[in-house]
């Protein structure tokens, strides 16, 4: 890997990059999940590149919904598996929910690595390496989940999902959590609950409010839940950015 300066302003940012790069040289990530990253980056400096107010509230709603779950699941695909591998057992753990790897450029030996990255990790349970069901509406490869993982779950946890996913899941009466960076996506405005953030600062986040909010009673998590709009949260986003976008204005 390049040495970043950590004195370097963007230093996180050009870590982040780094990681995606050593994980398409491993075969974690796609050549198309830089790409990805790059289009996430253009949103995440106009967010100032930190959890904003709406964020963190969408992160607390994500975790009370997966804690009140019956069968909550966590989506892992290239970009997850480069970025948040660690991040994302240790949230899988503490919410009791499995991980499914699941890819929207499938091929056998990238879901085989992903599995095996995750379990190097500390993930316990990761469904994906033997699908025994199609998701309906969607073309074939992509489709494909387990009924033990994402087929069967009713909340299911999507950092970074691509659009008919998304709403496909939703179709099939799935609460779906995104994490997506760009408010304007599809797949932010068909998820139930979107966390516009980083993936890299979002899946942490989750990880200590869980540890926080696993002993709460279900009462309280239905209240945490209550009153929440995915359409309120992305408007809030939008207007984050543009805050953040004045405040640059004014000082050209
Ligand atoms: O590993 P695979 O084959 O499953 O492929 C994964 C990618 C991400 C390549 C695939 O799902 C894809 O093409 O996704 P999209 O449709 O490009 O959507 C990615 C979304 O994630 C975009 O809206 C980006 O803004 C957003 N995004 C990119 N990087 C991050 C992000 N959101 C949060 N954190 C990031 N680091």
């Amino acid at each position: 890997m390049t040495d970043i300066p950590e004195d370097h302003p963007r230093y996180f940012s050009l870590v982040t990059r780094e990681l995606l790069v050593k994980g398409v040289k491993d075969g974690i990530a796609s050549m198309q999940g830089l790409i990805a990253q790059g289009r996430g980056e253009a949103f995440d400096y106009l967010l100032g590149e930190r959890t904003t107010a709406s964020a963190m509230q969408a992160e607390r709603v994500a975790v009370a919904l997966m804690l009140l779950a019956e069968r909550p699941v966590i989506s892992v695909n290239g970009n997850a598996a480069a970025l948040v591998a660690e991040e994302v057992c240790e949230l899988s753990h503490v919410l009791n929910a499995p991980v499914e790897v699941n890819l929207f450029h499938r091929t056998e030996e990238r879901v085989a690595r992903i599995v095996s990255l995750l379990k190097s990790k500390g993930c316990r349970v990761v469904y994906g390496d033997r699908p025994d069901r199609l998701i309906p509406g969607i073309s074939h490869e992509r489709a494909k989940a387990t009924s033990m993982g994402i087929y069967g779950a009713d909340v299911v946890l999507v950092p970074l999902e691509d659009g008919d996913r998304c709403e496909a899941l939703v179709k099939m009466g799935k609460k779906v959590i995104a994490i997506d960076l760009n408010p304007l996506s599809r797949t932010a405005r068909a998820a139930t609950v979107t966390i516009v953030d980083n993936v890299v600062r979002a899946v942490p986040n989750m990880v200590a409010m869980a540890k926080e909010m696993k002993g709460m009673p279900a009462r309280e998590l239905s209240d945490a839940v209550k009153g929440f709009s995915n359409d309120r949260a992305l408007a809030q986003a939008l207007e984050e950015m543009m805050e953040n976008v004045m405040k640059a204005r004014r000082n050209v």
